[in-house]
């Protein structure tokens, strides 16, 4: 396989599509590859790495604007880079505004290559909205390849969006290095058994859910503990139902963690009840280390977490289906155990890295031989 020059676009906070980017940037550059990541500030999981290559994108401020324009300052910065390093392609990651950026640089230069990856409420909320649809659209019909992280997202796209180009599903993945089972503690029966949750907090996670269920769970069982990771949103309507249920003791907000994997090593079972979801990378990294998941039923979860295997689905919304399942796997250590080691497998066989970078190494490929 030829190496080659890529450009990875992305946003640099702690969100899905963010992390998405950066991993397959650290990823393709451990298979050889040249990476450039691109995005007005270092984005989070490069702070822990030692090489890499960032241009960061200057955003000028200048009396007239109340907006800076960013999409524009993004499209000169790929079409600069493209000419500087000879950039075989660039990859997007959040349509909004990457793709856009990347549809001006190729109508700038056309012999600039350009993919994008549709990762969620870019496509889900945010996107359908007619502020952005429109210019969304002809943005990603104008693209050389695109890609999405579930079967659900790729049915979505069709209903709700004019794109004519094919779609091709690439599943989110997690190394078994970083997110992995033998940093787990072995705990004993006195220990408090512990749920978490991790998000931004934002409304379609429907976090405060956990913290209802979590108090049905309580009444009968005094031992257990909701660690809830992330900020957003409702992150303080989400403390304030805590005390209001008089739980402030049991359940511990975190805040925005770096080290995401060290909760998960404390904890049972992980929850991510979402209103709707692509894919939900952080069920992704909780199966990895052989937590069993409690998902909902919704978008692309189910593709993720399988149902009485790896963990539990629940409709979204119903906070007693939780609960239930809250209680039966707290319950039961063999089926907590059965649903752990078939999670690790099934993390390792669908989503390791080598299985899912290889498929964008030949979307890449195909698409420079065109
Ligand atoms: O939309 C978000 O909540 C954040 C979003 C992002 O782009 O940062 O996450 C989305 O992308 C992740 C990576 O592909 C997926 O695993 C998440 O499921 C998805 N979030 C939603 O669809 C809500």
């Amino acid at each position: 396989m030829r190496t080659m020059r890529i450009g990875i676009i992305n946003y640099p906070t702690f969100g899905g599509s963010g992390i998405v980017g950066t991993e397959l940037g650290l990823e393709l550059q451990k298979r050889g590859h040249e990476i450039h990541f691109i995005s007005y500030q270092l984005p989070e999981r490069l702070k822990l790495e030692e090489k890499f290559t960032f241009h960061e994108v200057n955003i000028l401020s200048y009396p007239l604007f109340k907006y800076k324009p960013y999409t524009i300052i993004l499209a000169a910065k790929i079409v600069e880079l493209f000419k500087k390093y000879k950039i075989d392609l660039f990859h997007g990651h959040y349509a909004i505004p990457h793709s856009t950026s990347l549809y001006l640089a190729k109508q700038t230069n056309n012999r600039i290559k350009i993919v994008s990856t549709l990762h969620g409420s870019d496509i889900h909320l945010l996107g359908l909205d007619k502020a952005y649809k429109p210019i969304l659209e002809t943005s990603l019909n104008n693209h050389d390849a695109l890609t999405t992280v579930s079967n659900f997202m790729v049915r979505f796209i069709k209903k709700h969006y004019n794109i004519t180009k094919e779609i091709k599903t690439i599943y989110n993945f997690v190394s078994p290095e970083k997110f992995n089972a033998k940093k787990r503690k072995k705990k004993t029966e006195q220990e408090e058994f512990v749920f978490s949750h991790v998000s931004n907090f934002r409304q379609v996670k429907r976090s405060p859910d956990i913290i209802r269920a979590f108090a049905l769970v309580y009444k009968k069982h005094k031992n257990i503990k909701l660690e809830m990771v992330g900020s957003g949103p409702e992150l303080e309507y989400c403390r304030d139902l805590a005390i209001s249920l008089g739980l402030k003791d049991q359940i511990v907000f975190r805040g925005s963690l770096l080290n995401v994997p060290k909760v998960l090593c404390e904890t049972d079972v992980f929850i991510i009840p979402s209103e709707i979801e692509s894919f939900g990378l952080a069920a992704l990294e909780a199966l990895s280390c052989g937590i069993p998941v409690i998902a909902s039923t919704a978008g692309g979860l189910p593709e993720v977490v399988k149902h009485e295997k790896t963990g539990f689905t629940a409709e979204p919304g119903n906070v007693k289906q939780l609960a239930q399942y809250m209680t039966i796997l707290l319950e039961d250590n063999n089926l907590r155990q059965k649903f752990s080691e078939a999670a690790i497998k099934d993390a390792r066989e669908r989503f390791h890295p080598d299985k899912i970078i290889s498929q964008y190494e030949k979307l890449y490929e195909d698409l420079l031989k065109k």
